[in-house]
């Protein structure tokens, strides 16, 4: 006899095999898809549009969206949009002033150039677009809609929507195979992850929120709907390894992304689909093509690029006093002090506790800390505490600007003041209120920057959800992993913003907003570059703020996590990114935080913050961590015109500070799986000790010679990719420089104002062939441009070659008289790699060259055993453009 459960089965399996669709994964039909009912291209060829109109109706998730647009557009030849839209109303998109973006043509405008419709018998089967000078190549299938994206160059196939398409209200879904064994995807964050490379068989959900970082694989307070694909050699040898291209679907509702490896799935709750497709062929090449649409990185002042130290739960002003003083007498460089919201009346923003941090010692304190070089950066969070005697409160509801509930009133939260109303950031009127507000409060203690938390938006209660499908919406999305409703620890989905527009499409936006225009508020009030540091992130947020990664814990894992994290936003356009040095909750101990300062002294934006409950943690706390802050730190210092040089490259190409080694090294396929090690630039490559107890660390190395920065002598050198044990005693972490660089670095100092003040050295590491480049750019550091027109600037490109015993070194300049006034000087040049078959006796220099002083003091000095030629006592004017011979 036939067991019943195997009936039972047995019977599903043949309805599964007459209703297919139905039957995929045991879940229901969401929907039977799209067909193509008309295609019209316009005159230049660089776009179409065409309608599309649903096969068969599913009410799974609401209604199918009868009718849609498709509209295709060459924006750049690098750049493909696709855009799918319901044709018979608008829909939410994200405003114009959050990604200035195309106007995309409608298909009405067209009509007069259709080339197919649904009367017309011609309609193929499917239908291509390219242009000329692209390499992508654009198919859309037509009897059941679906489209692809291919190379033309190499055939690879991109992105090839094999699934149905569901469009309704309040649930969009596409898919696109991917090739599981030679894609690799990085981005779509903001999570955090063990690994920098994304895993398969993964859900990420985006849906900004105050979740810890802590958490591993849940949504935290950014959303960045863009993905890199680096794809490995096909077998055919047509794709080289390293081939990348990006992917952004801007869309700033809640989406689950679900990542099988053969498969990526959008499920969003919102919005539009709205697909950018850059490619590459580089990951540089794809950062530069990404932040031309989102928007160039903001440039951040030279001082922000020093060591920070913060606390949540500092005391008093003389707790900050104790601070500042610890640094300077353990000699630990210290740039900026915090205050967390600990210095506020009550936790009202914009106010001072008039015990413990009262204005005149504040003054007092912050004037000090100017007086010595330092800066002084305090939190602001978005809720405006409900008081009627609070002056920020009143001025808020005199200009109207808070977020409302759906009639009309305030919306109530609840923060650290208690009751509060938050600001609506799209709201024109907010940006003169909060300008006021930080241009008040910067009378009373001049401030350099502002921290802004708790901005996705945090809210300590959750308002009961209206009956609105907005709050309570058909597809759950997996918030806080345990698909918690989005409106929870938030404001509900139905609150209103500015325009009439609900919570439930602009949440995401909200950081991102404050963001924005608290940037503004500071060019305002100080007429300097701004420095903003926010939490809460969108597509597009680097183009006003710095971001840390939240509250991790002090733990061994997530230091390690701390990698991936800061490789992510640097995807994401925000290059200056850090993490809670030592850990933000929980005890750290000396052994952790002494890893970690080693770590995060090459974080692009290095900041030691604490929670409250958690041990005190400055650095000079413990002799150890001192010591290895110094070391680590000293060499930042020393790097600090080669961050600031980073800088201005993700300006003006949008390139990360902080990479991964496939930014290098794409065609090095074991780089894609590194995330315990990264680069600074193109060639520093920091490997840091991210376990208990270890004395040596097992690094990756793409082939070539890698010198070790804190000590000379100690190179690496592999043929091929390889992994190297490294020593790493306690005091020590390993910081590398491939050979084929120049590096200009200035000497340590105790801020950067000291730092900046001292000479140059060149630190020249030749290739194999005999060649190095490098380049340095200068400016006063916080002109609120960086590197534009009027010439306030100078770029220097140094160029070196060895070619028998002959050694030459060259600059040239571009607008030289910034750093001529400056007098800065090169008083030193390093040269590593020599031929070690050539014996440093051959290399008897004499000096000559143009913009050679004949100064006696220069001498040539050979370290045998470090294989260095070191030249001192030189005056090189950087602004000068030099070339000099080395030779017998
Ligand atoms: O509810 O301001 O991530 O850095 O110290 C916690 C206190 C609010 C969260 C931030 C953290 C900060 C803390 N804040």
């Amino acid at each position: 006899m036939i067991p019943k459960a195997y009936h039972l089965s047995l019977f599903f399996l043949l309805i599964c095999f007459f209703f297919t669709l139905s039957c995929g994964d045991g879940e229901q039909v969401i929907g039977y898809g799209y067909q193509v009912k008309s295609i019209t291209k316009d005159q230049s060829g660089k776009s179409l549009t065409a309608t599309l109109g649903v096969k068969n109706s599913s009410s799974v998730f609401g209604p199918d969206i009868q009718n849609l647009n498709l509209g295709v557009s060459f924006e750049t030849k690098d750049r493909l949009r696709i855009r799918i839209t319901d044709s018979d109303k608008p829909r939410w998109e994200i405003p114009a002033e959050v990604i200035p973006r195309q106007v995309h043509l409608t298909h009405r405008s067209l009509r007069e150039n259709e080339v197919y419709s649904k009367l017309d018998k011609t309609l193929p089967e499917y239908y291509t677009l390219s242009i000329p000078d692209s390499d992508l190549l654009l198919t859309i299938y037509t009897t059941s809609f679906r489209f692809s994206i291919t190379r033309r160059s190499s055939g690879d196939i991109l992105f090839d929507t094999n699934s149905t398409l569901v469009f309704k209200d309040q649930y969009l879904q596409v898919s696109s195979s991917l090739p599981a064994d030679r894609s690799s995807l990085f981005g779509l964050g903001e999570h955090t992850k063990k690994t920098f490379r994304l895993m398969h068989n993964q859900t990420f959900t985006l849906w900004n929120a105050d979740i810890a970082s802590a958490t591993l694989d849940v949504n935290l307070y950014g959303s960045h709907p863009f993905y890199m694909d680096v794809r490995s050699p096909s077998s055919d040898g047509k794709v080289r390894a390293g081939t990348t291209h990006g992917v952004l679907l801007l869309n700033s509702n809640g989406m689950d992304i679900t990542y099988t490896g053969s498969q990526i799935t959008y499920k969003v709750i919102g919005g539009v689909l709205d697909f950018y497709f850059f490619v590459g062929p580089s990951p540089t090449s794809v950062m530069q093509q990404y932040t031309e649409l989102i928007g160039l990185p903001t440039p951040m002042p030279y001082w922000s690029f020093g060591f920070h130290q913060c606390r949540y739960g500092y005391k008093n002003v003389s707790d900050l006093g104790g601070v500042v003083a610890g640094y300077a007498k353990a000699g630990i460089p210290l740039e900026v002090m915090w205050t967390d919201i600990d210095y506020m009346d009550a936790y009202k923003d914009y106010t001072l506790d008039p015990i413990n941090f009262p204005a005149d010692k504040m003054k007092n304190f912050v004037n000090r800390l100017h007086q010595s070089g330092q800066k002084y950066v305090i939190i602001i969070d978005p809720g405006i505490n409900v008081n009627k005697s609070y002056t920020t409160f009143l001025r808020g509801i005199e200009a109207d600007v808070f977020v409302k509930h759906m009639n009309g009133s305030n919306y109530l939260g609840k923060v650290w003041p208690g009751p509060v109303y938050f600001p609506d950031f799209l709201n024109p009127n907010v940006t003169p209120y909060w300008t006021h507000e930080i241009a008040e409060f910067n009378k009373i203690i001049p401030f350099d920057g502002l921290w802004i938390d708790m901005n996705e938006l945090s809210n300590f209660i959750t308002s009961p959800p209206s009956n609105s499908t907005l709050d309570n919406p058909p597809y759950k999305i997996n918030y806080g992993g345990s698909q918690r409703p989005i409106g929870d620890k938030t404001v509900q989905a139905t609150a209103i913003h500015f325009g009439n527009l609900t919570e439930y499409n602009v949440h995401s936006l909200y950081g991102f907003l404050e963001s924005k225009v608290t940037n503004a508020a500071l060019v305002n009030v100080t007429n300097k570059r701004p420095f903003v540091l926010s939490r809460s992130t969108f597509v597009g947020s680097g183009k006003y703020t710095a971001h840390w990664t939240g509250d991790n814990a002090a733990t061994w894992e997530d230091l390690q996590y701390s990698i991936p994290a800061i490789l992510n936003s640097g995807l994401f356009g925000v290059p200056m990114v850090g993490a809670d040095i030592c850990g933000f909750s929980g005890d750290t101990n000396e052994e952790l935080c002494r890893r970690w300062i080693q770590l995060g002294a090459f974080y692009p934006f290095s900041r030691d913050h604490s929670d409250k409950n958690s041990a005190r943690q400055e650095l000079y706390l413990w002799d150890s961590v001192a010591q290895s802050a110094k070391k680590s730190l000293g060499l930042r210092y020393q790097l600090l015109p080669y961050f600031y040089t980073l800088m201005h490259e993700a300006h003006i190409k949008g390139i990360p500070i902080a990479r991964p080694l496939f930014f290098s090294f794409s065609e090095d396929i074991e780089t894609y799986n590194i995330s315990s090690q990264f680069l600074i630039g193109e060639a520093v490559i920091i490997t840091p000790v991210l376990t208990q107890g270890a004395v040596s660390v097992d690094a990756y190395f793409p082939a070539g010679t890698w010198f070790n920065l804190f000590n000379l002598s100690q190179s690496v050198n592999v043929t091929n990719g390889s992994f190297v044990k490294l020593d790493a005693p306690p005091d020590s972490s390993n910081v590398h420089v491939r050979e084929g660089t120049i590096l200009a670095m200035q000497g340590e100092g105790n801020t950067t104002e000291l730092a900046r003040k001292t000479p140059f050295q060149l630190l020249v590491a030749v290739n194999i062939s005999g060649n190095a480049t490098g380049e340095v750019f200068l400016d006063d550091g916080e002109s609120l441009e960086m590197g534009k027109d009027g010439g306030n600037w100078t770029q220097v490109s140094f160029s070196s070659r060895v070619l028998g015993d002959e050694v030459t070194v060259k600059s040239e300049v571009v607008n030289g008289k910034f750093a001529l006034d400056r007098r800065w000087i090169i008083e030193k040049i390093n040269i590593l790699g020599l031929n070690p078959k050539t014996s440093f006796k051959e290399y008897i220099f004499n000096i000559e060259g143009t913009s050679l002083s004949d100064d006696a003091n220069i001498e040539v000095h050979f370290e045998t055993k470090k294989r260095v030629a070191e030249v001192t006592g030189l005056s090189l004017l950087i602004g000068k453009p030099f070339d000099i011979k080395f030779h017998k």
